[in-house]
């Protein structure tokens, strides 16, 4: 089989506390599991420790970088920094805090290398699905109705939306980002639709999934969120 390289994509914000366990498990997973590969870490404007943390644990691997700005951005900004970086034929990107584990990155490469999918995108929805920790209650209730909500707007028909573990070819990858209407938590549905729209393959991989405390996401994101959303979809018409 063709040699094929590996980015994996890390969006950091304020990820001081959390990133330093999951990176390292990562590194060792990769450097045990994965022949040709990089990481890139976006430090997405992060007012703690993530940067100097980041570079520690990094410092000794040349394939492993920190791409950073001082203004926070959102999560879709940061990973079409790592998208615009990336040397892979595959790219990947994955959440800091450890949620989705290191052996998921090799089941979905290995799809893809069988298959040659154009986009595999983790679910945490599916009924092979395995959920260590859920989500709190009110997550999961708030995050079906969104999956309903822009699944119904963009007629889209993915179970998860929101997962943050996702992977292209590079080509795909590229086209889908160009251009980004949405840089916050809504351009994981802008990534989707526009996938959709250009008729490339969409291939749901039920995962292995552990809710992580922490989450950035703030009292009042989901109101913004379900606005965003709608703003988008007129973007669109
Ligand atoms: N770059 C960037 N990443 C963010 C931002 N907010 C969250 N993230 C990253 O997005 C990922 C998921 O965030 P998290 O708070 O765990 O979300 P949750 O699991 O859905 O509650 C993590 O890697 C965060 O560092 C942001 O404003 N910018
Ligand atoms: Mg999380």
């Amino acid at each position: 089989m063709e040699n094929y390289r590996l980015s994996i994509i890390i969006p950091a914000f304020n990820e001081g506390k959390r990133i330093p366990l999951f990176l390292r498990e990562l590194i060792e997973f990769s450097l045990k599991n994965l022949s040709n590969f990089e990481i890139l870490i976006v430090n997405d404007g992060s007012t703690d420790n993530t940067k100097k943390v980041t570079r520690n644990i990094i410092k000794n691997y040349e394939n492993i970088k920190i791409i950073s700005y001082k203004e926070n951005k959102g999560k879709g900004h940061a990973v079409l920094q790592g998208v615009i970086n990336a040397t892979g034929d595959f790219i990947l990107f994955i959440d800091a805090d450890g949620s989705t584990p290191p052996n998921e990155i090799l089941n979905m490469f290995n799809l893809f290398k069988k298959f040659k999918f154009d986009v595999i995108i983790g679910s945490r929805r599916l009924d092979k699905s395995n959920i260590i920790y859920s989500q709190p209650f009110v997550r999961r209730f708030i995050s079906h109705i969104f999956n309903f909500y822009s699944n119904f707007l963009f007629r889209l028909n993915i179970k998860d939306l929101l997962c943050g573990f996702k992977g292209f070819e590079r080509n795909v990858a590229i086209q889908i980002f160009k251009d980004l209407k949405s840089y916050r938590w809504e351009f994981d549905v802008e990534i989707l639709y526009r996938i959709k729209r250009e008729g490339f393959k969409i291939f749901q991989l039920p995962i292995k999934w552990k809710h992580e405390e922490g989450s950035k996401i703030k009292p009042f994101d989901p109101i913004l969120i379900f606005l965003n959303i709608l703003k988008l979809r007129l973007k669109y018409i």
